[in-house]
């Protein structure tokens, strides 16, 4: 099934989706259990993104194998943080331009390198405007990017480049505050950019607690994405998917 189809239906039924974002620098197989691998089949995982902001991944291709004997069906999906980071064993790629920030190198250059193996590699490719905004908290992102991200209170600036995104063909827009950023993209931003923008809204950054996750579900965003909180705890995966069970269940009685 095309990664494509399993966003746009959870955005047209208004279903929830949570991703799990897998760092290859920071990613200790050991720490997940057998256990936790097995009964992740029956917990609705979305999607599995795999990327990072160091440059090379010269491993990607078997970490990504070894995430997908173990879950099968769960598409995974990259989420480069280079142009080195393509990889033919992935489902799709998130073919990102970074427009909150005006480095030429995040906008097209990286894209200009990626796009042949793209091409060769057969994946399923999700065109994506890719915004950072949080509080004005600098972290791995923005440094490796050098662009500063946008601050929650600069809406107007938020919507016209997401907008922006829009008219240029992007199919999802991802706001990230950025990896273990203490602070999150704020409700009222993903509120104002789900209803301008009506395109699937993903979202991530910081969601440490399911507090948050719901915050972002109420606001609008249709995926959430978590890295670091389950890389420092795995169970909190497992909390998630059950919360996103549950909040899908009441969005239907309703
Ligand atoms: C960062 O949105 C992702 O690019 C996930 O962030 O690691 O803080 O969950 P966390």
């Amino acid at each position: 099934r095309k990664v494509s189809n399993a966003i746009q239906q959870l955005f047209e039924n208004k279903k929830k989706g949570v991703a799990w974002l897998i760092d290859p620098g920071k990613f200790n197989p050991n720490s997940i259990s057998d256990v936790f691998w097995a009964n992740l089949h029956g917990l609705e995982l979305d999607l599995i993104l795999v990327g990072g902001s160091q440059d090379e991944s010269s491993d990607l291709g078997e970490l990504i194998q070894f995430i997908k004997e173990r879950t099968s069906s769960i598409p995974v999906v990259l989420f480069p943080g280079s142009y080195q980071q393509v990889c033919p064993e992935a489902d799709a790629i998130l073919f990102m331009s970074l427009i909150s920030g005006r480095n030429p190198e995040y906008l097209i250059s990286q894209q200009v390198r990626a796009s042949r193996a793209t091409q060769n590699s057969g994946l399923e490719v999700l065109p994506t405007a890719y915004l950072l905004v949080n509080d004005g908290e600098i972290c791995s992102v923005h440094r490796k990017s050098e662009t500063l991200p946008i601050s929650n209170e600069e809406l107007d600036l938020i919507l016209d480049t997401a907008l922006a995104g829009k008219f240029l063909g992007m199919n999802y827009c991802y706001l990230d505050a950025g990896s273990g950023s203490s602070s999150t993209v704020a409700p009222a931003v993903i509120r104002a950019v789900s209803s301008e923008l009506q395109l699937p809204l993903i979202v991530g950054g910081g969601l440490n607690k399911l507090q948050k996750i719901h915050q972002c579900f109420e606001a609008g965003a249709d995926v959430v994405v978590i890295g670091n909180q389950i890389e420092k705890d795995p169970g909190f995966l497992t909390e998630v998917l059950n919360f996103k069970k549950f909040y899908n269940e009441e969005l239907h009685v309703n």
